[in-house]
């Protein structure tokens, strides 16, 4: 337990915060480059040597990772330290075919959970606190990113996880929950159980931390009316260690990157050059303390800006704006990576054409996936029965690919509209960006 209000850090003067990620992207690359063969190939590839990185002006040399990358060293492929030093592994929301393992040692741990430290410590958390987590746990990083945090407080943890909200609400009650951890789809759905209850006078939060997916302003200020609290945003994936690269602060105008552990760069997601401060592009990350799985250059495909802007805070470190998109197609629904890719292919097994829509709605503040799938002549001559038939047979494959459920609409062909440039295949309801 400590003090993760690190002023000496977090405040730290910009020359500073240079220097030491000057050190340590150094040594991180020489630690890659040693111990990671795959990322030798694409440095040799590229004619860079570690010796040509001597500060992170010279960070542009390095070759990108992308998902891509990670999915052909799957699963040790990009693994810097032995597998015997390692003591945890977590994975992205994405399914079979897409997930993503990462490594972590105990240090990896320790900085991992020192950072959600500091976004707990941010939204106004201390060791008096109780914190109620209903991120999921196990493999996805929210709950156990969190937890760690809260316990590094030493704040009393609620390690609930997601769902059953008639227990979420009366521990909430019972125990006096003071701040409330969860995507901020279910801190929503959560707010309005409790007001439609008449429980509002009963709880005692003040703060929440709500982050994994896409929210508006708007939706913050509802959650926060209802819940008489703070709604903190908080920014991470799997693939940098999980939530808490970075993180809100009383200002609410941006999450501060914990940039004494992680680079940002902002880069043209089709030139892949660097773009300047306050032009929006694709998040970028280098990772420079990590033992286990530091990547170097990882694109996001998350799109923001990135704002040196002083802060009321008095913290220093760059702030970035929400995600204000994708570069890649890829939608999370209820809090699960879902790529359009993944519903082809279940579609084309099935003998369907590939002429198919994917809507995605908001209903009662949880995510809803329908998919409308056009018949072939010959499905359509089938019986009203043989169709349902079909549907719930496409309902059960798409769960199995996707995880989560999703409504299907078979329709009759030539409905769905044809378009004369791209394919306009997914409609997002959601305004979420
Ligand atoms: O979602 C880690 C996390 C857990 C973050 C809990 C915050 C709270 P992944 O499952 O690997 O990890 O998904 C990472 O989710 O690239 C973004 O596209 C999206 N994402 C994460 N946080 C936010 C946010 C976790 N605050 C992907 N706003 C990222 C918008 C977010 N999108």
């Amino acid at each position: 337990m400590g003090n993760y209000y690190q002023p000496e850090i977090e405040c730290a003067s910009r020359e500073q915060i240079r220097a030491w990620q000057d050190e340590r992207l150094v040594k991180q690359v020489r630690h890659v480059y040693e111990n990671v063969p795959y990322y030798r190939a694409l440095m040799e590839k590229k004619g860079v040597t570690p010796e040509d990185i001597r500060s992170v002006d010279d960070l542009h040399k390095l070759p990108f990772l992308t998902k891509a990358d990670l999915r052909d060293a799957y699963p040790y492929g990009l693994l810097a330290k032995p597998l015997s030093d390692c003591v945890r592994i977590q994975s992205t929301s994405g399914t079979t075919g897409r997930r993503v393992v990462a490594f972590y040692t105990q240090h990896d741990l320790d900085l991992w959970e020192e950072c959600c430290a500091r976004a707990l410590v941010a939204a106004g958390g201390t060791k008096d606190d109780v914190v109620q987590v209903c991120y999921g746990y196990g493999l996805f990083t929210g709950g156990p990113g969190l937890n760690g945090g809260s316990h590094k407080l030493g704040s009393l943890t609620l390690p609930m996880s997601s769902g059953n909200t008639d227990r979420q609400i009366q521990f909430m009650c019972d125990l006096g929950s003071t701040i409330l951890c969860c995507t901020p789809s279910y801190a929503a759905y959560l707010a309005e159980s409790i007001c439609e209850r008449g429980l509002r006078d009963q709880i005692r939060l003040k703060a929440g931390i709500f982050g994994a997916e896409a929210w508006s302003e708007e939706m913050r200020q509802d959650i926060q009316d209802k819940l008489g609290i703070k709604a903190y945003d908080i920014y991470g994936l799997t693939e940098i260690s999980g939530p808490g690269v970075s993180f809100e602060c009383s200002a609410q105008t941006g999450m501060h990157i914990n940039e004494d552990h992680f680079i940002a760069e902002i880069i043209d997601p089709e030139t892949g050059e660097v773009l300047p401060d306050g032009e929006k592009g694709e998040l970028v990350f280098t990772s420079i303390t990590k033992e286990a799985f530091p990547l170097l250059r990882y694109r996001t495909r998350d799109i923001c800006i990135l704002s040196h802007e002083k802060c009321s805070c008095g913290r220093t470190h760059v702030k970035m704006t929400k995600p204000m998109g994708r570069s890649d197609d890829m939608l999370i629904v209820k809090g699960v990576n879902v790529f359009p890719s993944q519903i082809e292919t279940v579609l084309l097994n099935k003998g369907y054409p590939a002429n198919y829509q994917i809507i995605v709605t908001r209903v009662n503040n949880s995510d809803q996936l329908d998919v409308e799938v056009e018949m072939t002549p010959e499905m359509f001559s089938d019986t009203v029965k043989d169709i349902s038939n079909r549907e719930k047979e496409l309902v059960e494959a798409l769960k199995s690919m996707l995880g989560i459920y999703a409504h299907v609409k078979l329709v009759s062909p030539k409905t769905i509209a044809r378009s004369e440039g791209k394919a306009v295949r997914i409609i997002d309801k959601r305004k979420l960006y």
